[in-house]
């Protein structure tokens, strides 16, 4: 045999456009999956709050159940072993560990995320741990929330006590989850908690965030014991901090000049809006010009603080949508429209669009050149329904994950650093606003029984980790 032949089969099916180094996670989050809201000294949520606002959450249901994975987190790493990821993210929350939104830690709660860890850690996953992912207490939503600025302090401190807590036994971290979520979609749309219509306080609230994970990440600087962590493939056991977002770059409608300039505006809102400032580049003009009524409540120093620079970028891509030049107008203040998508859609009505994700990962790479960037959440909801035989046959999943893997090893081969890749999600759970008649784990969970059950995609993406990549 040729020794270039007798090397492939010392590979196996190893996939080898993947560098050495990439990370193969999953990803969740703690509102979505822990249930036992006051357990152990956990304090009411903005989302436990919301959920109890008639006509918030579809049918009325809410967090206090959820995947039961405060009691069942045994059970959970076991799911996490049989995956063979190399890597789990997951978010602290809040409202457990400083259930007042500040003083003394709640050393129940400490105590029980050292227990995960730890166990995590002994079954040779690397914890990628988020500090928020949107389930502050609720008496801080009380005070003013994300709108006022006392709500930035708070969260550095919070980010501070968790450094300090658990640096020893995890060194990859992410501040923030989705801002544009938790500033925007919570107080403008209304859509998620505290379900508000106040573009005014939505863009004070972003602010807020972006200053709040400076604050974190001055916190960080403080307070990590460098390379203590004994696991890790990212950098070995060296420290690594960066921040999450769901940026938006809709495409245009057609190749015109004016589609294709809307649809640079139209990226604005989810992207230049967070991007520019973590990048030195102040708030973009061109999108807040549009707004008159607002402004950003920016005091000295805050700009350097949010512009501290990062490890790296997580990026959670879905979708992609669609705009054409509109004239400007009372409602159209921005000169675009969003228009309906023709491709495939999930179940969440979002379509399929793989091709957006690399262009996404291009214009990201090309404009604020991150040292690293992760796709920190990717996947679909599908209606996975177990088949008579209890197996749940989720071959959409399968389709939409291989398609997204494809443009990864695409973006890959052109240069841009991307350093691995989180499946959203682990199991089934509670999807926000849509409760749990979402689906988009890679395991099943009866929400009755809290019976969890891998689905095909779970054993699909199994092997894509043990090769290293999508067969070849
Ligand atoms: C988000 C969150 C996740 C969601 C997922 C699917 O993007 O909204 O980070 O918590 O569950 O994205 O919608």
């Amino acid at each position: 045999m040729p020794s270039s032949l007798n090397q492939a089969f010392a590979r196996g099916r190893r996939n080898d456009r993947f560098p050495d180094d990439f990370i193969w996670g999953v990803a969740t989050a703690s509102y979505q999956i822990e249930g036992s809201r006051r357990a152990d000294g956990g304090a009411d949520s903005v989302w436990d709050a919301f959920s109890r606002k008639p006509g918030a959450v579809l049918g009325g249901m809410n967090g206090d159940l959820a995947c039961d994975s405060w009691n069942r987190w045994r059970e959970d790493i076991e799911l996490l072993r049989g995956l063979g990821v190399e890597a789990y993210r997951f978010s602290l929350s809040w409202a457990r560990i400083l259930p007042e939104g500040r003083g003394k830690p709640n050393r129940a709660a400490i105590d029980w995320y050292r227990r995960f860890l730890e166990a995590l850690l002994a079954a040779g996953i690397e914890p990628w741990v988020t500090v928020y992912h949107w389930d502050h207490p609720n008496c801080l939503e009380e005070e003013g929330g994300w709108p006022s600025r006392d709500m930035a302090l708070r969260y550095g401190e919070y980010a501070s006590v968790c450094f300090r807590e658990f640096g020893d036994l995890a060194d990859k971290w992410i501040t923030l989850n989705e801002p544009w979520c938790s500033s925007l979609l919570s107080y403008d749309r209304g859509f998620h908690a505290p379900g508000l219509h106040d573009k005014a306080a939505a863009y004070r609230a972003v602010h807020h965030h972006l200053l709040g994970h400076g604050l974190a990440m001055e916190a960080w600087k403080a307070d990590t014991p460098i390379g203590s962590v004994p696991t890790g493939k990212a950098g070995k056991g060296s420290p690594q901090i960066g921040i999450v977002l769901n940026l938006g770059l809709p495409r245009p409608a057609t190749r015109r000049e004016e589609d294709k300039e809307a649809a640079s505006r139209a990226g604005d809102e989810a992207t230049a809006l967070f991007m520019d400032p973590l990048h030195g580049r102040g708030y973009p003009e061109r999108h807040l010009a549009a707004y008159p009524g607002l402004s950003m409540p920016v005091q000295p120093g805050d700009m350097e603080k949010i512009a501290a620079a990062l490890d790296f970028i997580g990026l959670n891509y879905y979708s992609e949508s669609v705009v054409e030049a509109v004239p400007v107008s009372k409602e159209h203040p921005e000169g675009f429209r969003e228009i309906e998508s023709f491709h495939d859609k999930t179940e969440m009505g979002w379509p399929i669009v793989p091709g957006g994700l690399a262009r996404m990962l291009r214009i990201v790479h090309e404009t604020w050149k991150p040292k690293a960037l992760y796709i920190t959440e990717n996947g679909c909801a599908c209606p996975d329904l177990p088949d008579v035989d209890g197996r749940v046959r989720d071959k959409d999943r399968i389709d939409y994950l291989r398609s997204h893997l494809e443009v990864c090893e695409e973006a890959i081969a052109e240069g841009i650093p991307l350093k691995g890749y989180f499946e959203w999600s682990l199991m089934d759970n509670f999807e926000w606003a849509w409760g749990y008649s979402k689906r988009f784990g890679l395991v099943h969970v009866d929400f009755k029984t809290q019976v969890r059950r891998p689905k095909d995609s779970y054993n699909w993406y199994r092997e894509v980790i043990a090769g290293h990549g999508l067969e070849t």
